[in-house]
């Protein structure tokens, strides 16, 4: 319990933020600036950014366009900051993030080098306790998780790791300082976004490179390129336009998706369509025909076709056959996009193993061992992605209502209503959490979009002198029922190893995370649902 004991002098905010990245710095903004609150925001790191300040992995770059990766809240803010990129780079977010931050002045309520290891809910003073790992506590009326989905690392428990003896790093805890690989032997494991992002620039600087993949990924090519000045001045002339794309289709990108079915064009119409969204490159593939991700026989055409563009780049049969024999429908996992990625296994000192073939056995002090030998390696790089969604929270001991924990209500997969609210943990605000659309958009657009809707929900309960809200039970396991039937209808759940169902953290529940329904359709929700006086919630007075 320690820090929680001695919390009768601890200081009081109406409003605790865990994490500085996009939706902390958003939600601190209208809770302090807009509503008058007090508000502090505690971050781990020593700087804004989130999942940007910790991902600086080589290569480390949105798949999202950046004229649709930022804030649009403010007109002032937007035309104030240039992308210089198509994709934006790590760093030049975090500059974005760091810039945001300084335009309205919220450094000085953020304490960073700050985690956040325990948030308790009062009953009695209807308060939240929060302490931190240096021992701090804080009390606060509203407590607001920015935590992030993929803020977890996960680092696969393959046996013998300890013994290496060369220098391993997960891609979401990279050194600031960074790693030099000139002249050496380097493993890249997993080929999902990041190690598609990570290989071809390790690549370019390692002795050798050997990638182990465990399932074959699509990936489309991104077409990374420096914004013309006429693309520059677009980012702001068509900013209104762009922004009731986003917030008016199902996945918060600045596109439609066009509404042709794959089977109803001729064949030679569809492979021009798919030639020309591959030309074009970027996440937009998806979006060539509506049926993509939820009729199979839809996309298998567009399986094919991908898997044909690859075979036609990879030189060495043998290896273009292990990077296509895709076991799941296209973009039915997070679907990648790249820069020269299948490009990369043409050069001498790069190859692949297939871990379908020829599984790792173990780590060695040398290497990694598979069943086909043992491959020598002075680096290790983990690119195995995140306990995705549920993680982040688990690493927190939240309690709530009657002391009950966070993960015990969780054991077998995450309730809550709308992905905002969770019952039991009453003015707990979770922005992103699972159960809504989240990691299925493009996440800026989903952040203001929760965060407005709990600033005025913050503003409702102050002006009616509420003291709290709580999802209740019934609206949280209706809501889940919800997520698992708008996840059903989809092509998501026909993958069984996939992190969107909790399928690559050994001992995660099964359960699908993300709200699937789209975000058009989830905002219209949550908005009918405050306008029904927060039908689904329990509202109580103060001083009760
Ligand atoms: P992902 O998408 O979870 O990819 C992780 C990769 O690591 C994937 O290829 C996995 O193979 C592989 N993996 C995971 N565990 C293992 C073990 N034990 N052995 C071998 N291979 C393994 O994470 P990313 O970081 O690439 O992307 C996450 C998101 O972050 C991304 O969409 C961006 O938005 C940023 P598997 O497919 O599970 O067989």
């Amino acid at each position: 319990m320690g820090c929680m004991q001695h919390d009768a002098h601890a200081p009081f905010v109406d409003a605790l933020i865990i994490g500085a990245g996009f939706s902390g710095l958003y939600q601190l903004h209208r809770l302090r600036d807009e509503l008058g609150l007090s508000a502090r925001v505690l971050e781990a790191g020593d700087d804004v950014g989130g999942t940007w300040y910790w991902n600086r992995y080589p290569g480390a770059r949105c798949d999202t366009e950046s004229n649709a990766y930022m804030f649009y809240f403010s007109r002032d803010i937007l035309n104030a900051w240039e992308w210089s990129e198509r994709y934006p780079q790590q760093p030049e977010i975090q500059r974005y993030l760091s810039f945001v931050a300084e335009r309205l002045d919220l450094r000085r309520d953020i304490q960073f080098g700050t985690r956040v290891s325990q948030a308790h809910y009062d009953e009695a003073s209807q308060q939240w306790r929060v302490c931190t790992e240096g021992g701090d506590t804080w009390r606060c009326t509203y407590l607001i998780t920015a935590i992030g989905c993929l803020s977890a690392a996960n680092v696969p428990r393959i046996a013998g790791l300890d013994d290496f003896q060369g220098q391993w790093f997960h891609t979401g805890l990279w050194p600031h300082e960074g790693v030099d690989f000139s002249g050496k032997r380097v493993a890249v494991i997993g080929t999902g976004s990041t190690g598609i992002q990570a290989i071809p620039v390790i690549a370019q600087q390692a002795e050798a490179l050997t990638v182990f993949q465990r399932t074959a990924n699509y990936s489309i090519p991104a077409r990374n390129a420096p914004l013309s000045a006429e693309e520059k001045h677009e980012v702001r002339s068509r900013a209104d336009e762009r922004h009731h794309i986003m917030t008016h289709n199902g996945n918060g990108h600045a596109f439609w998706i066009d509404k042709t079915k794959a089977l109803e064009v001729s064949d030679d119409e569809r492979q021009t369509r798919y030639q020309a969204a591959w030309d074009k490159g970027g996440l937009q593939f998806r979006a060539t025909f509506h049926d993509l991700l939820i009729d199979k026989a839809a996309n298998d055409t567009a399986a094919q076709f991908i898997q044909q563009r690859i075979r036609e780049v990879v030189k060495d049969p043998a290896t273009a056959e292990d990077l296509t024999a895709f076991d799941h429908p296209f973009a039915a996992k997070r679907p990648p996009i790249d820069s020269h990625y299948f490009e990369t296994y043409n050069l001498p000192h790069v190859q692949l193993v297939n871990l379908r073939k020829t599984p790792i056995e173990r780590i060695t002090a040398s290497g990694i061992q598979t069943s086909a030998g043992l491959f020598e390696f002075d680096i290790i790089v983990f690119a195995t992605g995140f306990d995705a969604l549920t993680g982040a929270f688990e690493r927190i001991d939240f309690r709530g209502c009657g002391g009950q924990r966070l993960k015990d209500l969780w054991a077998d997969g995450p309730l809550t209503y709308l992905g905002l609210q969770v019952p039991g943990f009453p003015n707990l605000f979770t922005i992103t959490g699972p159960g809504s659309p989240s990691v299925l958009c493009n996440l800026p657009p989903q952040i203001e979009q929760h965060v407005d809707w709990i600033t005025r929900c913050i503003a409702h309960l102050r002006a009616h002198e509420l003291a709290s809200i709580e999802a209740t039970a019934e609206a949280a396991s209706a809501w889940r029922h919800e997520v698992n039937r708008a996840a059903e209808v989809t092509l998501l759940t026909q993958v069984p190893h996939s992190w969107y169902i909790g399928a690559n953290v050994e001992g995660k529940p099964k359960a699908f995370l993300p709200y699937a329904g789209g975000l058009k359709h989830y905002r219209d929700t949550c908005d009918a649902i405050a306008a029904d006086g927060y039908r689904g919630f329990s509202l109580r007075p103060s001083g009760r």
